[in-house]
């Protein structure tokens, strides 16, 4: 289900040139384009999610492991950063584990709002933070976060605090992390507080192992996009003569997933017919990976002011306090 929160993220302003929002639409578009590309959104069916939940658990993949522990161990000074009776919004709520670490080190905290395409799963997580926080008013927001949404009329006067764990904005094209950061500020107003969590840039071996783990995982993850397209689209893509491909893009500071065609051949998917050289990718996700002073310069240049950073012992992962 956590899948449907990141099911509406603009990863990519290329994305916003299809012609439509309908998956074989955007096949087409983006395998007809060169070099090839999907929007890593279409990961997110039933089967993607769970990959993506054993994905956060392998010993390769520190991100969850790391920004949870970060979260834990600095939970009582990131909730200094939150002011009295504030309403705590979270974007693309995929499950409330981190928002609750926050929410119970935080007695302040009067509203919690979290915003999710999903309604069915909002309920589901809203009725649970509810039944274990009866002293928090837990209003849920069916939207997409990347759009324009108003909050709940309760919260209006109560000072604001958005959240945004996961590192997922790396999965945003940096315009388009800077665009979301400035429409969060418009969103929750002036003085309000963001606390996000971004990945960093390390060594890259380490990078490489977490998006192409020994247990193959990142790779199912990736190649059940073809899944997809054979399932929802018609497609007939040979799983066997693709492959998984992740590396660090130390210019554009991005790991790249791809998949990569072994042999040259025709894909019929979506009703249209595609040729793939031998050797030839499909751009599936760009995980971007930022300093803390290049995430403080985008937060910056978005109208935000950084008030405070937390790493871990390895400096593999930072959450920012952020002030509009
Ligand atoms: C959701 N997002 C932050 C993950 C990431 O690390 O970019 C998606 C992911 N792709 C492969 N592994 C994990």
């Amino acid at each position: 289900m956590a899948a449907l929160a990141r099911s509406v993220l603009r990863y990519s302003a290329r994305h916003e040139a299809a012609a439509s929002d309908s998956f074989a639409d955007h096949v087409i578009y983006g395998l007809g384009e060169s070099p090839k590309w999907l929007s890593a959104k279409y990961f997110y069916d039933a089967a993607g999610s769970a990959l993506f939940e054993e994905i956060t658990r392998l010993p390769e993949y520190y991100p969850t492991r790391t920004e949870l522990k970060i979260l834990n161990d600095r939970a009582r000074e990131i909730s200094a950063f939150i002011p009295l009776a504030a309403a705590l919004v979270e974007f693309g709520t995929g499950s409330t584990k981190k928002a609750r670490i926050l929410l119970d080190a935080s007695p302040q905290i009067s509203a919690y709002v979290p915003v999710d395409i999903s309604a069915e799963f909002l309920a589901q997580e809203a009725a649970s933070v509810r039944r274990d926080m009866p002293r928090i008013a837990v209003l849920p927001v069916a939207a997409d976060f990347t759009r324009d949404f108003d909050l709940p009329a309760q919260i209006r006067n109560r000072p604001r605090v958005g959240f945004f764990p996961g590192s997922t904005i790396g999965n945003f094209e940096p315009q388009d992390a800077a665009e979301f950061l400035r429409q969060a500020g418009r969103i929750l107003g002036s003085g309000a507080t963001m606390i996000v969590g971004i990945d960093l840039i390390k060594d890259e071996a380490v990078l490489n192992r977490a998006y192409d783990d020994a247990a193959g995982v990142t790779a199912r993850f990736n190649l059940n996009l073809l899944t997809r397209m054979n399932r929802e689209l018609g497609g007939d893509f040979d799983l066997s003569t693709f492959r998984h491909r992740a590396f660090y893009n130390a210019v554009d500071r991005r790991i790249e997933m791809h998949l990569e065609s072994l042999r040259a051949q025709t894909v019929t998917v979506a009703g249209r017919t595609f040729q793939f050289r031998n050797g030839e990718t499909v751009h599936t996700e760009s995980s971007y990976k930022y300093t803390i002073e290049s995430f403080r310069a985008l937060a910056t240049s978005a109208g935000w002011r950084p008030a405070a950073v937390w790493t871990d012992e390895r400096h593999y992962f930072s959450m920012h306090a952020l002030k509009f």
